[in-house]
């Protein structure tokens, strides 16, 4: 499968795209039933959402996955890390064949997986959770490059009551002054140079089995969840093979996958 002209057009112009109806359900219901198994019981490494809303920029970029782990009696799980190394399941999807074109194309070279960042499973669970103020991924990520997208997969409907991903189109493109981000390296809404950008904003409903693919410095954002039911989704990133992590950064702590 290969993405049309338009589409990749679409990609480099907003620094997203989103691809309907693209996994099966059978497959995002495989996912979605291990995720909650993994979930109800915990199954380290995961991250809190007290440590996903309370970490400093300086622990974001060196606590690294395995040991970022604070497993207090009742906790809110925010996502389950390292999910490439769980289960098959995860690992069939993020080496799924179909979707390795359209990265080559997105990337412009052979897609390797990093699996020092994200490779996880997002959740957002029913009124426990925050909403996600607006961040570009690449903040905490060290490569020699910004040529990395990620992979986000809806294993159930998502929208704006649930917190489902908001965009801000185009900002990949774009050079911040430092001042429009606050000290934890979000963007500031309260900035005036940020509130047009802002009011830019796009999101797309998802439905069970699509994917978004977004790029590393796009803004976004995303709402608390407001039902009472918990979000799960998805979430990997791959590097254009020949974009190296720069050494003694959380960027290398971990193995890479090359999907040639
Ligand atoms: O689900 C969310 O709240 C957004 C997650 C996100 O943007 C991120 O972790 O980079």
């Amino acid at each position: 499968m290969k993405l049309s002209n338009a589409q990749l057009t679409q990609f480099e112009e907003d620094g997203f795209l989103l691809l309907k109806d693209f996994a099966s359900h059978a497959r995002c219901e495989t996912i979605h039933d291990i995720a909650k198994a993994h979930l109800k019981h915990k199954v380290p490494p995961l991250e809190t959402e007290f440590e996903y809303v309370a970490k400093s920029k300086e622990e974001r970029e060196k606590i690294s996955d395995a040991h970022s782990e604070l497993i207090e009696k009742r906790i809110t799980i925010r996502r389950l890390r390292q999910v490439y190394h769980r289960d098959i399941v995860f690992k069939q999807w993020m080496e799924e064949e179909k979707i390795r074109p359209i990265l080559k194309q997105i990337l412009g070279e052979s897609p390797t997986i990093t699996i020092a960042h994200h490779n996880s499973i997002m959740t957002k669970m029913p009124h426990s959770s925050t909403a996600t103020a607006w961040h570009q991924d690449f903040r905490y990520w060290r490569f020699e490059n910004d040529n990395l997208v990620s992979v986000w997969l809806a294993l159930d409907d998502e929208h704006d009551k649930n917190g489902v991903l908001e965009f801000i189109p185009g900002s990949h493109k774009l050079d911040f002054d430092p001042a429009q981000f606050d000290e934890k390296e979000y963007f500031s809404e309260g900035h005036s140079k940020n509130r047009d950008l802002i009011a830019s904003k796009v999101s797309y409903e998802l439905e069970k089995g699509d994917v978004v693919l977004f790029h590393c410095k796009l803004l976004h954002r995303a709402n608390k969840n407001a039902t009472d039911e918990a979000k799960i989704s998805f979430v990997y990133t791959v590097k254009g093979a020949s974009n190296r992590a720069v050494e003694n950064t959380r960027s290398t702590e971990y193995e890479e996958i090359p999907l040639a």
